[in-house]
């Protein structure tokens, strides 16, 4: 079929061999991201084995917002390298992603939030990341619409600032991933259930699935959701507990509002996409759960909030909602890389609120990780034993609407 209706191809399908170097559990963001560098790298005979549909996870279900504006240097760093992957990608893996370059705001409602935001700022200019904390003259230049009287019960009084922040279609993502991993002989499996993996001699030899077993001398967990039920499989416990994330969409609207608008205070952020509509989210829900069903309250409740924010928006019509599973770490930062007494398995999970900004850098570093047998710098610090030696990387106060 031709013109705009053509359907794109993602992948081949192959029978699942008994056989391959590298088996990638998960084919969300990361997974496809990490299949895609090792073949760029050379690698071959890699499968990636997602239990249901490409994109399937936490990749369908999340705000796509993008920015590198985190509160630790070696968080802003790793993020800062995804960004400017996500700059890019449309070129590299040949595929329109929409990458929509808006801004960032991170509003303060108190002084000491004030001051919260400076050391913020001051953390990525060093890191030379662009974010700088602005007042109320310059915020109403950049969103008219937003709620600048003394009114609401939290008047907004300055922001950080980052331009570079945005929004992408993240299906297109996972689609570009995909078509380009399979161009360079990634095999891609979906609706192929790991049951289970076997060790041998201190590293890992199969992987189980309701397909039959494969041999393989590497394992990737990259799953969103379930990597703590993927862990347990080698006998690892991670640090690791599973919330739901809601989120919901209006209906589109003319283009009003620019920049991605955060408001930890208020627990709410929203941003409007390119088609017009509003995504509007908030914190984690405050159980754990593996539901992906969306509520009642969380709508009412982020409804009233993002209307302190943005009275214009009253009356306007809420077209649907989803929820998606998400791995908390303690310290609110990802696990990624191998693991001590077990060869050949490696880690890219916990990956909380923040995955799917990350999926290109982290799929970049840990192809690295797998093709040179060495740790790439910029991961070393996200190591699971950092939770042993004490050496955690507080990112709560920069995880979405977390603090
Ligand atoms: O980290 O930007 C973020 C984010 C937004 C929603 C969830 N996480």
């Amino acid at each position: 079929m031709f013109g705009p209706f053509r359907r794109i191809k993602l992948y081949s399908a192959a029978p699942l061999k008994r056989r391959y170097d590298v088996v990638i559990i998960g084919a969300g963001v990361h997974g496809l991201a990490t299949a895609y560098e090792l073949a760029r790298r050379g690698v071959r005979n890699i499968a990636v084995l997602e239990r249901y549909y490409i994109g399937a996870g936490s990749s369908g279900r999340n705000t796509a917002i993008i920015r590198s504006n985190y509160r630790t240097p070696v968080g802003v760093a790793f993020y800062d390298e995804s960004v400017k992957i996500y700059e890019r990608m449309s070129t590299d893996l040949g595929l329109n992603v929409m990458f929509s370059r808006r801004g960032h705001l991170t509003f303060a409602h108190t002084d000491q939030a004030i001051t919260g935001l400076r050391v913020r700022a001051e953390i990525n200019q060093i890191a030379g990341v662009d974010s700088r904390v602005i007042f109320r003259d310059e915020i109403a230049k950049l969103v008219p619409s937003l709620d600048l009287s003394k009114k609401p019960r939290y008047p907004v009084l300055a922001a950080l600032y980052h331009p570079p922040g945005g929004i992408i279609r993240h299906d297109a993502v996972v689609w570009g991933y995909a078509r380009a991993a399979d161009r360079l002989g990634v095999e891609i499996h979906p609706n192929t259930n790991v049951t289970g993996i076997g060790v041998s001699n201190g590293a890992v030899a199969t992987v189980r699935t309701e397909r039959g077993d494969i041999q393989t001398g590497t394992v990737v967990n990259a799953t969103a959701g379930w990597a703590s039920t993927i862990a347990e499989m080698v006998g690892i416990r991670l640090p690791i507990v599973s919330h739901p994330l809601q989120a919901l969409v209006t209906e589109p609207l003319k283009p009003f509002l620019n920049p991605v608008l955060v408001s930890a205070t208020l627990n709410v952020y929203v941003s409007q996409t390119d088609r017009g509509e509003l995504v509007i989210g908030s914190e984690i829900d405050p159980y754990s759960s593996y539901s992906n069903r969306s509520t009642l309250p969380f709508m009412e409740s982020s409804a009233a909030h993002v209307l302190e924010l943005l009275p214009c928006v009253a009356g306007v019509k809420v077209l649907r909602q989803w929820a998606g599973v998400c791995d908390m770490t303690p310290d609110y930062s990802p696990i990624m890389g191998t693991v001590p007494n077990l060869k050949g398995f490696v880690l890219d999970v916990g990956w909380g609120t923040y995955g799917f900004k990350a999926g290109p850098v982290s799929g970049r570093r840990i192809a690295e990780l797998i093709a040179t047998g060495r740790t790439p710098d910029l991961i070393k610090p996200f190591s699971i034993e950092r939770f042993a030696k004490g050496e955690l990387l507080g990112e709560k106060a920069a995880a979405a609407v977390s603090h």
